[in-house]
């Protein structure tokens, strides 16, 4: 009877071991998806777990997931500018890891690339072949073609040529050393008493309005600094005082969820200085520390803009105080941006400018004209239209970008 079942016990058996060894494979296997999975989800656990403990607003959840999203982007954006980059530098040795491949944050050298490669290309024309009256007339066409101002190109010209004549210098490389010297001077030049830091208020809420015409990058500036700000433990609210464009506010919005700032707007067509006032009030009473004040710019609005922003600061300064009105200029506009700020300063009495798109310029030598023609100091540089895309300026580590 045995013998007649014996065909079926093999059977069995031979399927019981197929099953273990499947199991056995399973558990063996080093799968990295199945370890990226696993890790996922440990991570959405703990993300579950801080989410019911610390229960953050809903500002705060749609900033995590937009800045996924702008992580995204910036990548692409970087990715884009290391390509040229890449082809200026040797090949290094191969990152060993795929984590060691993600591309680190660009530093200010990259963002300038555009600038930087037209003042290379320009120096070493003027600088090659030694120096005589040639070198001087190449060196001023380029800084006035960088739009450092002609006026003030001029001036860095005439002070170079005694530097190289006194300190017999004739070489290329020691000249372009000589020329950021003099550049670094002329920013930190002592007579106009710069003061590149943002002022804070004794009281709180510091109040900083922000000024400048369309599309210069104003919203875009209050957004990144609300998010620099947050960051630093600061409370933030942002007043929506560009009441021409009913978008204007709505894209304010999107700025104050990434950046968890509060947001006080009033219906479109109201009243810029009105929103304001109840902005700076709102703020002191939940003991916020800034208000960002984002204004409108276009120049032919149904009360002049000029007026509309003297009265903002006006309406504030009945309560507390304007510590900053930044003038945000646009780098691409060139020369127009300077006579664009001789009006803002007037109006809205500027303390800075914040300079913005200097990534997407050659002619990074506005900076130099907005200090020297304008005296106005620049406290910021926009280099990029991500949250983090904003700097002090700082005039050596800008320099030394601009011309190693
Ligand atoms: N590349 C680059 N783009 C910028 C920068 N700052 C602002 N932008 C872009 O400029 C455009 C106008 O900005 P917006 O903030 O709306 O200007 P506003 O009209 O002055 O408020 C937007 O597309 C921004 O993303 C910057 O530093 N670099
Ligand atoms: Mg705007």
């Amino acid at each position: 009877m045995l013998e007649g079942l014996l065909p079926q016990i093999l059977v069995g058996l031979a399927l019981v071991l197929l099953v273990i060894g499947v199991v056995a494979a399973r558990r063996r296997r080093p799968s990295g998806r199945r370890g990226a999975t696993r890790m996922k989800d440990l991570e959405a656990m703990e993300r579950a777990g801080r989410t019911a403990v610390e229960t953050p607003t809903r500002a705060e959840r749609d900033k995590g997931e937009e800045e996924e999203g702008e992580a995204r982007e910036q990548e692409g954006d970087k990715g884009e500018e290391e390509e040229g980059e890449a082809r200026e530098q040797e090949a290094g040795p191969l990152p060993e890891t795929a984590e060691a491949a993600a591309p680190p944050r660009p530093t200010l050298r990259d963002r300038l690339v555009k600038s930087r490669r037209f003042f290379a290309a320009r120096l070493s024309e003027a600088f090659g072949g030694g120096v005589d009256e040639d070198t001087w007339e190449d060196l001023e066409a380029a800084l006035i073609q960088a739009d450092v101002g002609v006026e003030t190109s001029t001036k860095i010209v005439a002070r170079l040529q005694v530097a190289a004549k006194e300190r017999g210098v004739s070489d290329a490389a020691e000249l372009k050393g000589l020329l950021a010297e003099e550049l670094i001077a002329l920013f930190d030049s002592v007579e106009l008493g710069r003061d590149r830091a943002l002022a804070f208020a004794p009281e709180p809420p510091t109040v900083w309005l922000v000024v400048g015409v369309n599309g210069t990058g104003k919203t875009t500036t209050i957004g990144k600094l609300a998010s620099d700000l947050s960051h630093r433990g600061k409370g933030v609210a942002l007043a929506a005082a560009d009441t021409f464009r009913a978008a204007a506010d709505e894209q304010l919005q999107v700025w104050a969820r990434r950046s968890s700032a509060q947001l006080v707007r009033h219906q479109p067509g109201a009243d810029p200085g009105a929103v304001a006032f109840d902005a700076f009030r709102f703020a002191r009473a939940r003991g916020l520390d800034v208000l960002l004040i984002d204004t409108a710019g276009r120049l032919h609005t149904k009360t002049p803009l000029m007026d509309e922003l003297s009265k903002i600061r006006r309406v504030v300064e009945k309560e507390g105080s304007v510590t900053e009105a930044l003038l945000v200029l646009d780098a691409t506009a060139g020369q127009n941006g300077l006579a664009q700020a001789r009006k803002f300063t007037q109006a809205a009495g500027v303390t800075g400018v914040v300079l913005t798109k200097l990534d997407g310029s050659a002619k990074g030598g506005i900076a130099l004209a907005i200090e020297s023609e304008l005296g106005l100091p620049i406290k910021l540089i926009g280099v990029g239209e991500g949250i983090d895309d904003l700097e002090p300026f700082d005039p050596k580590t800008f320099v030394d970008a601009l011309l190693s």
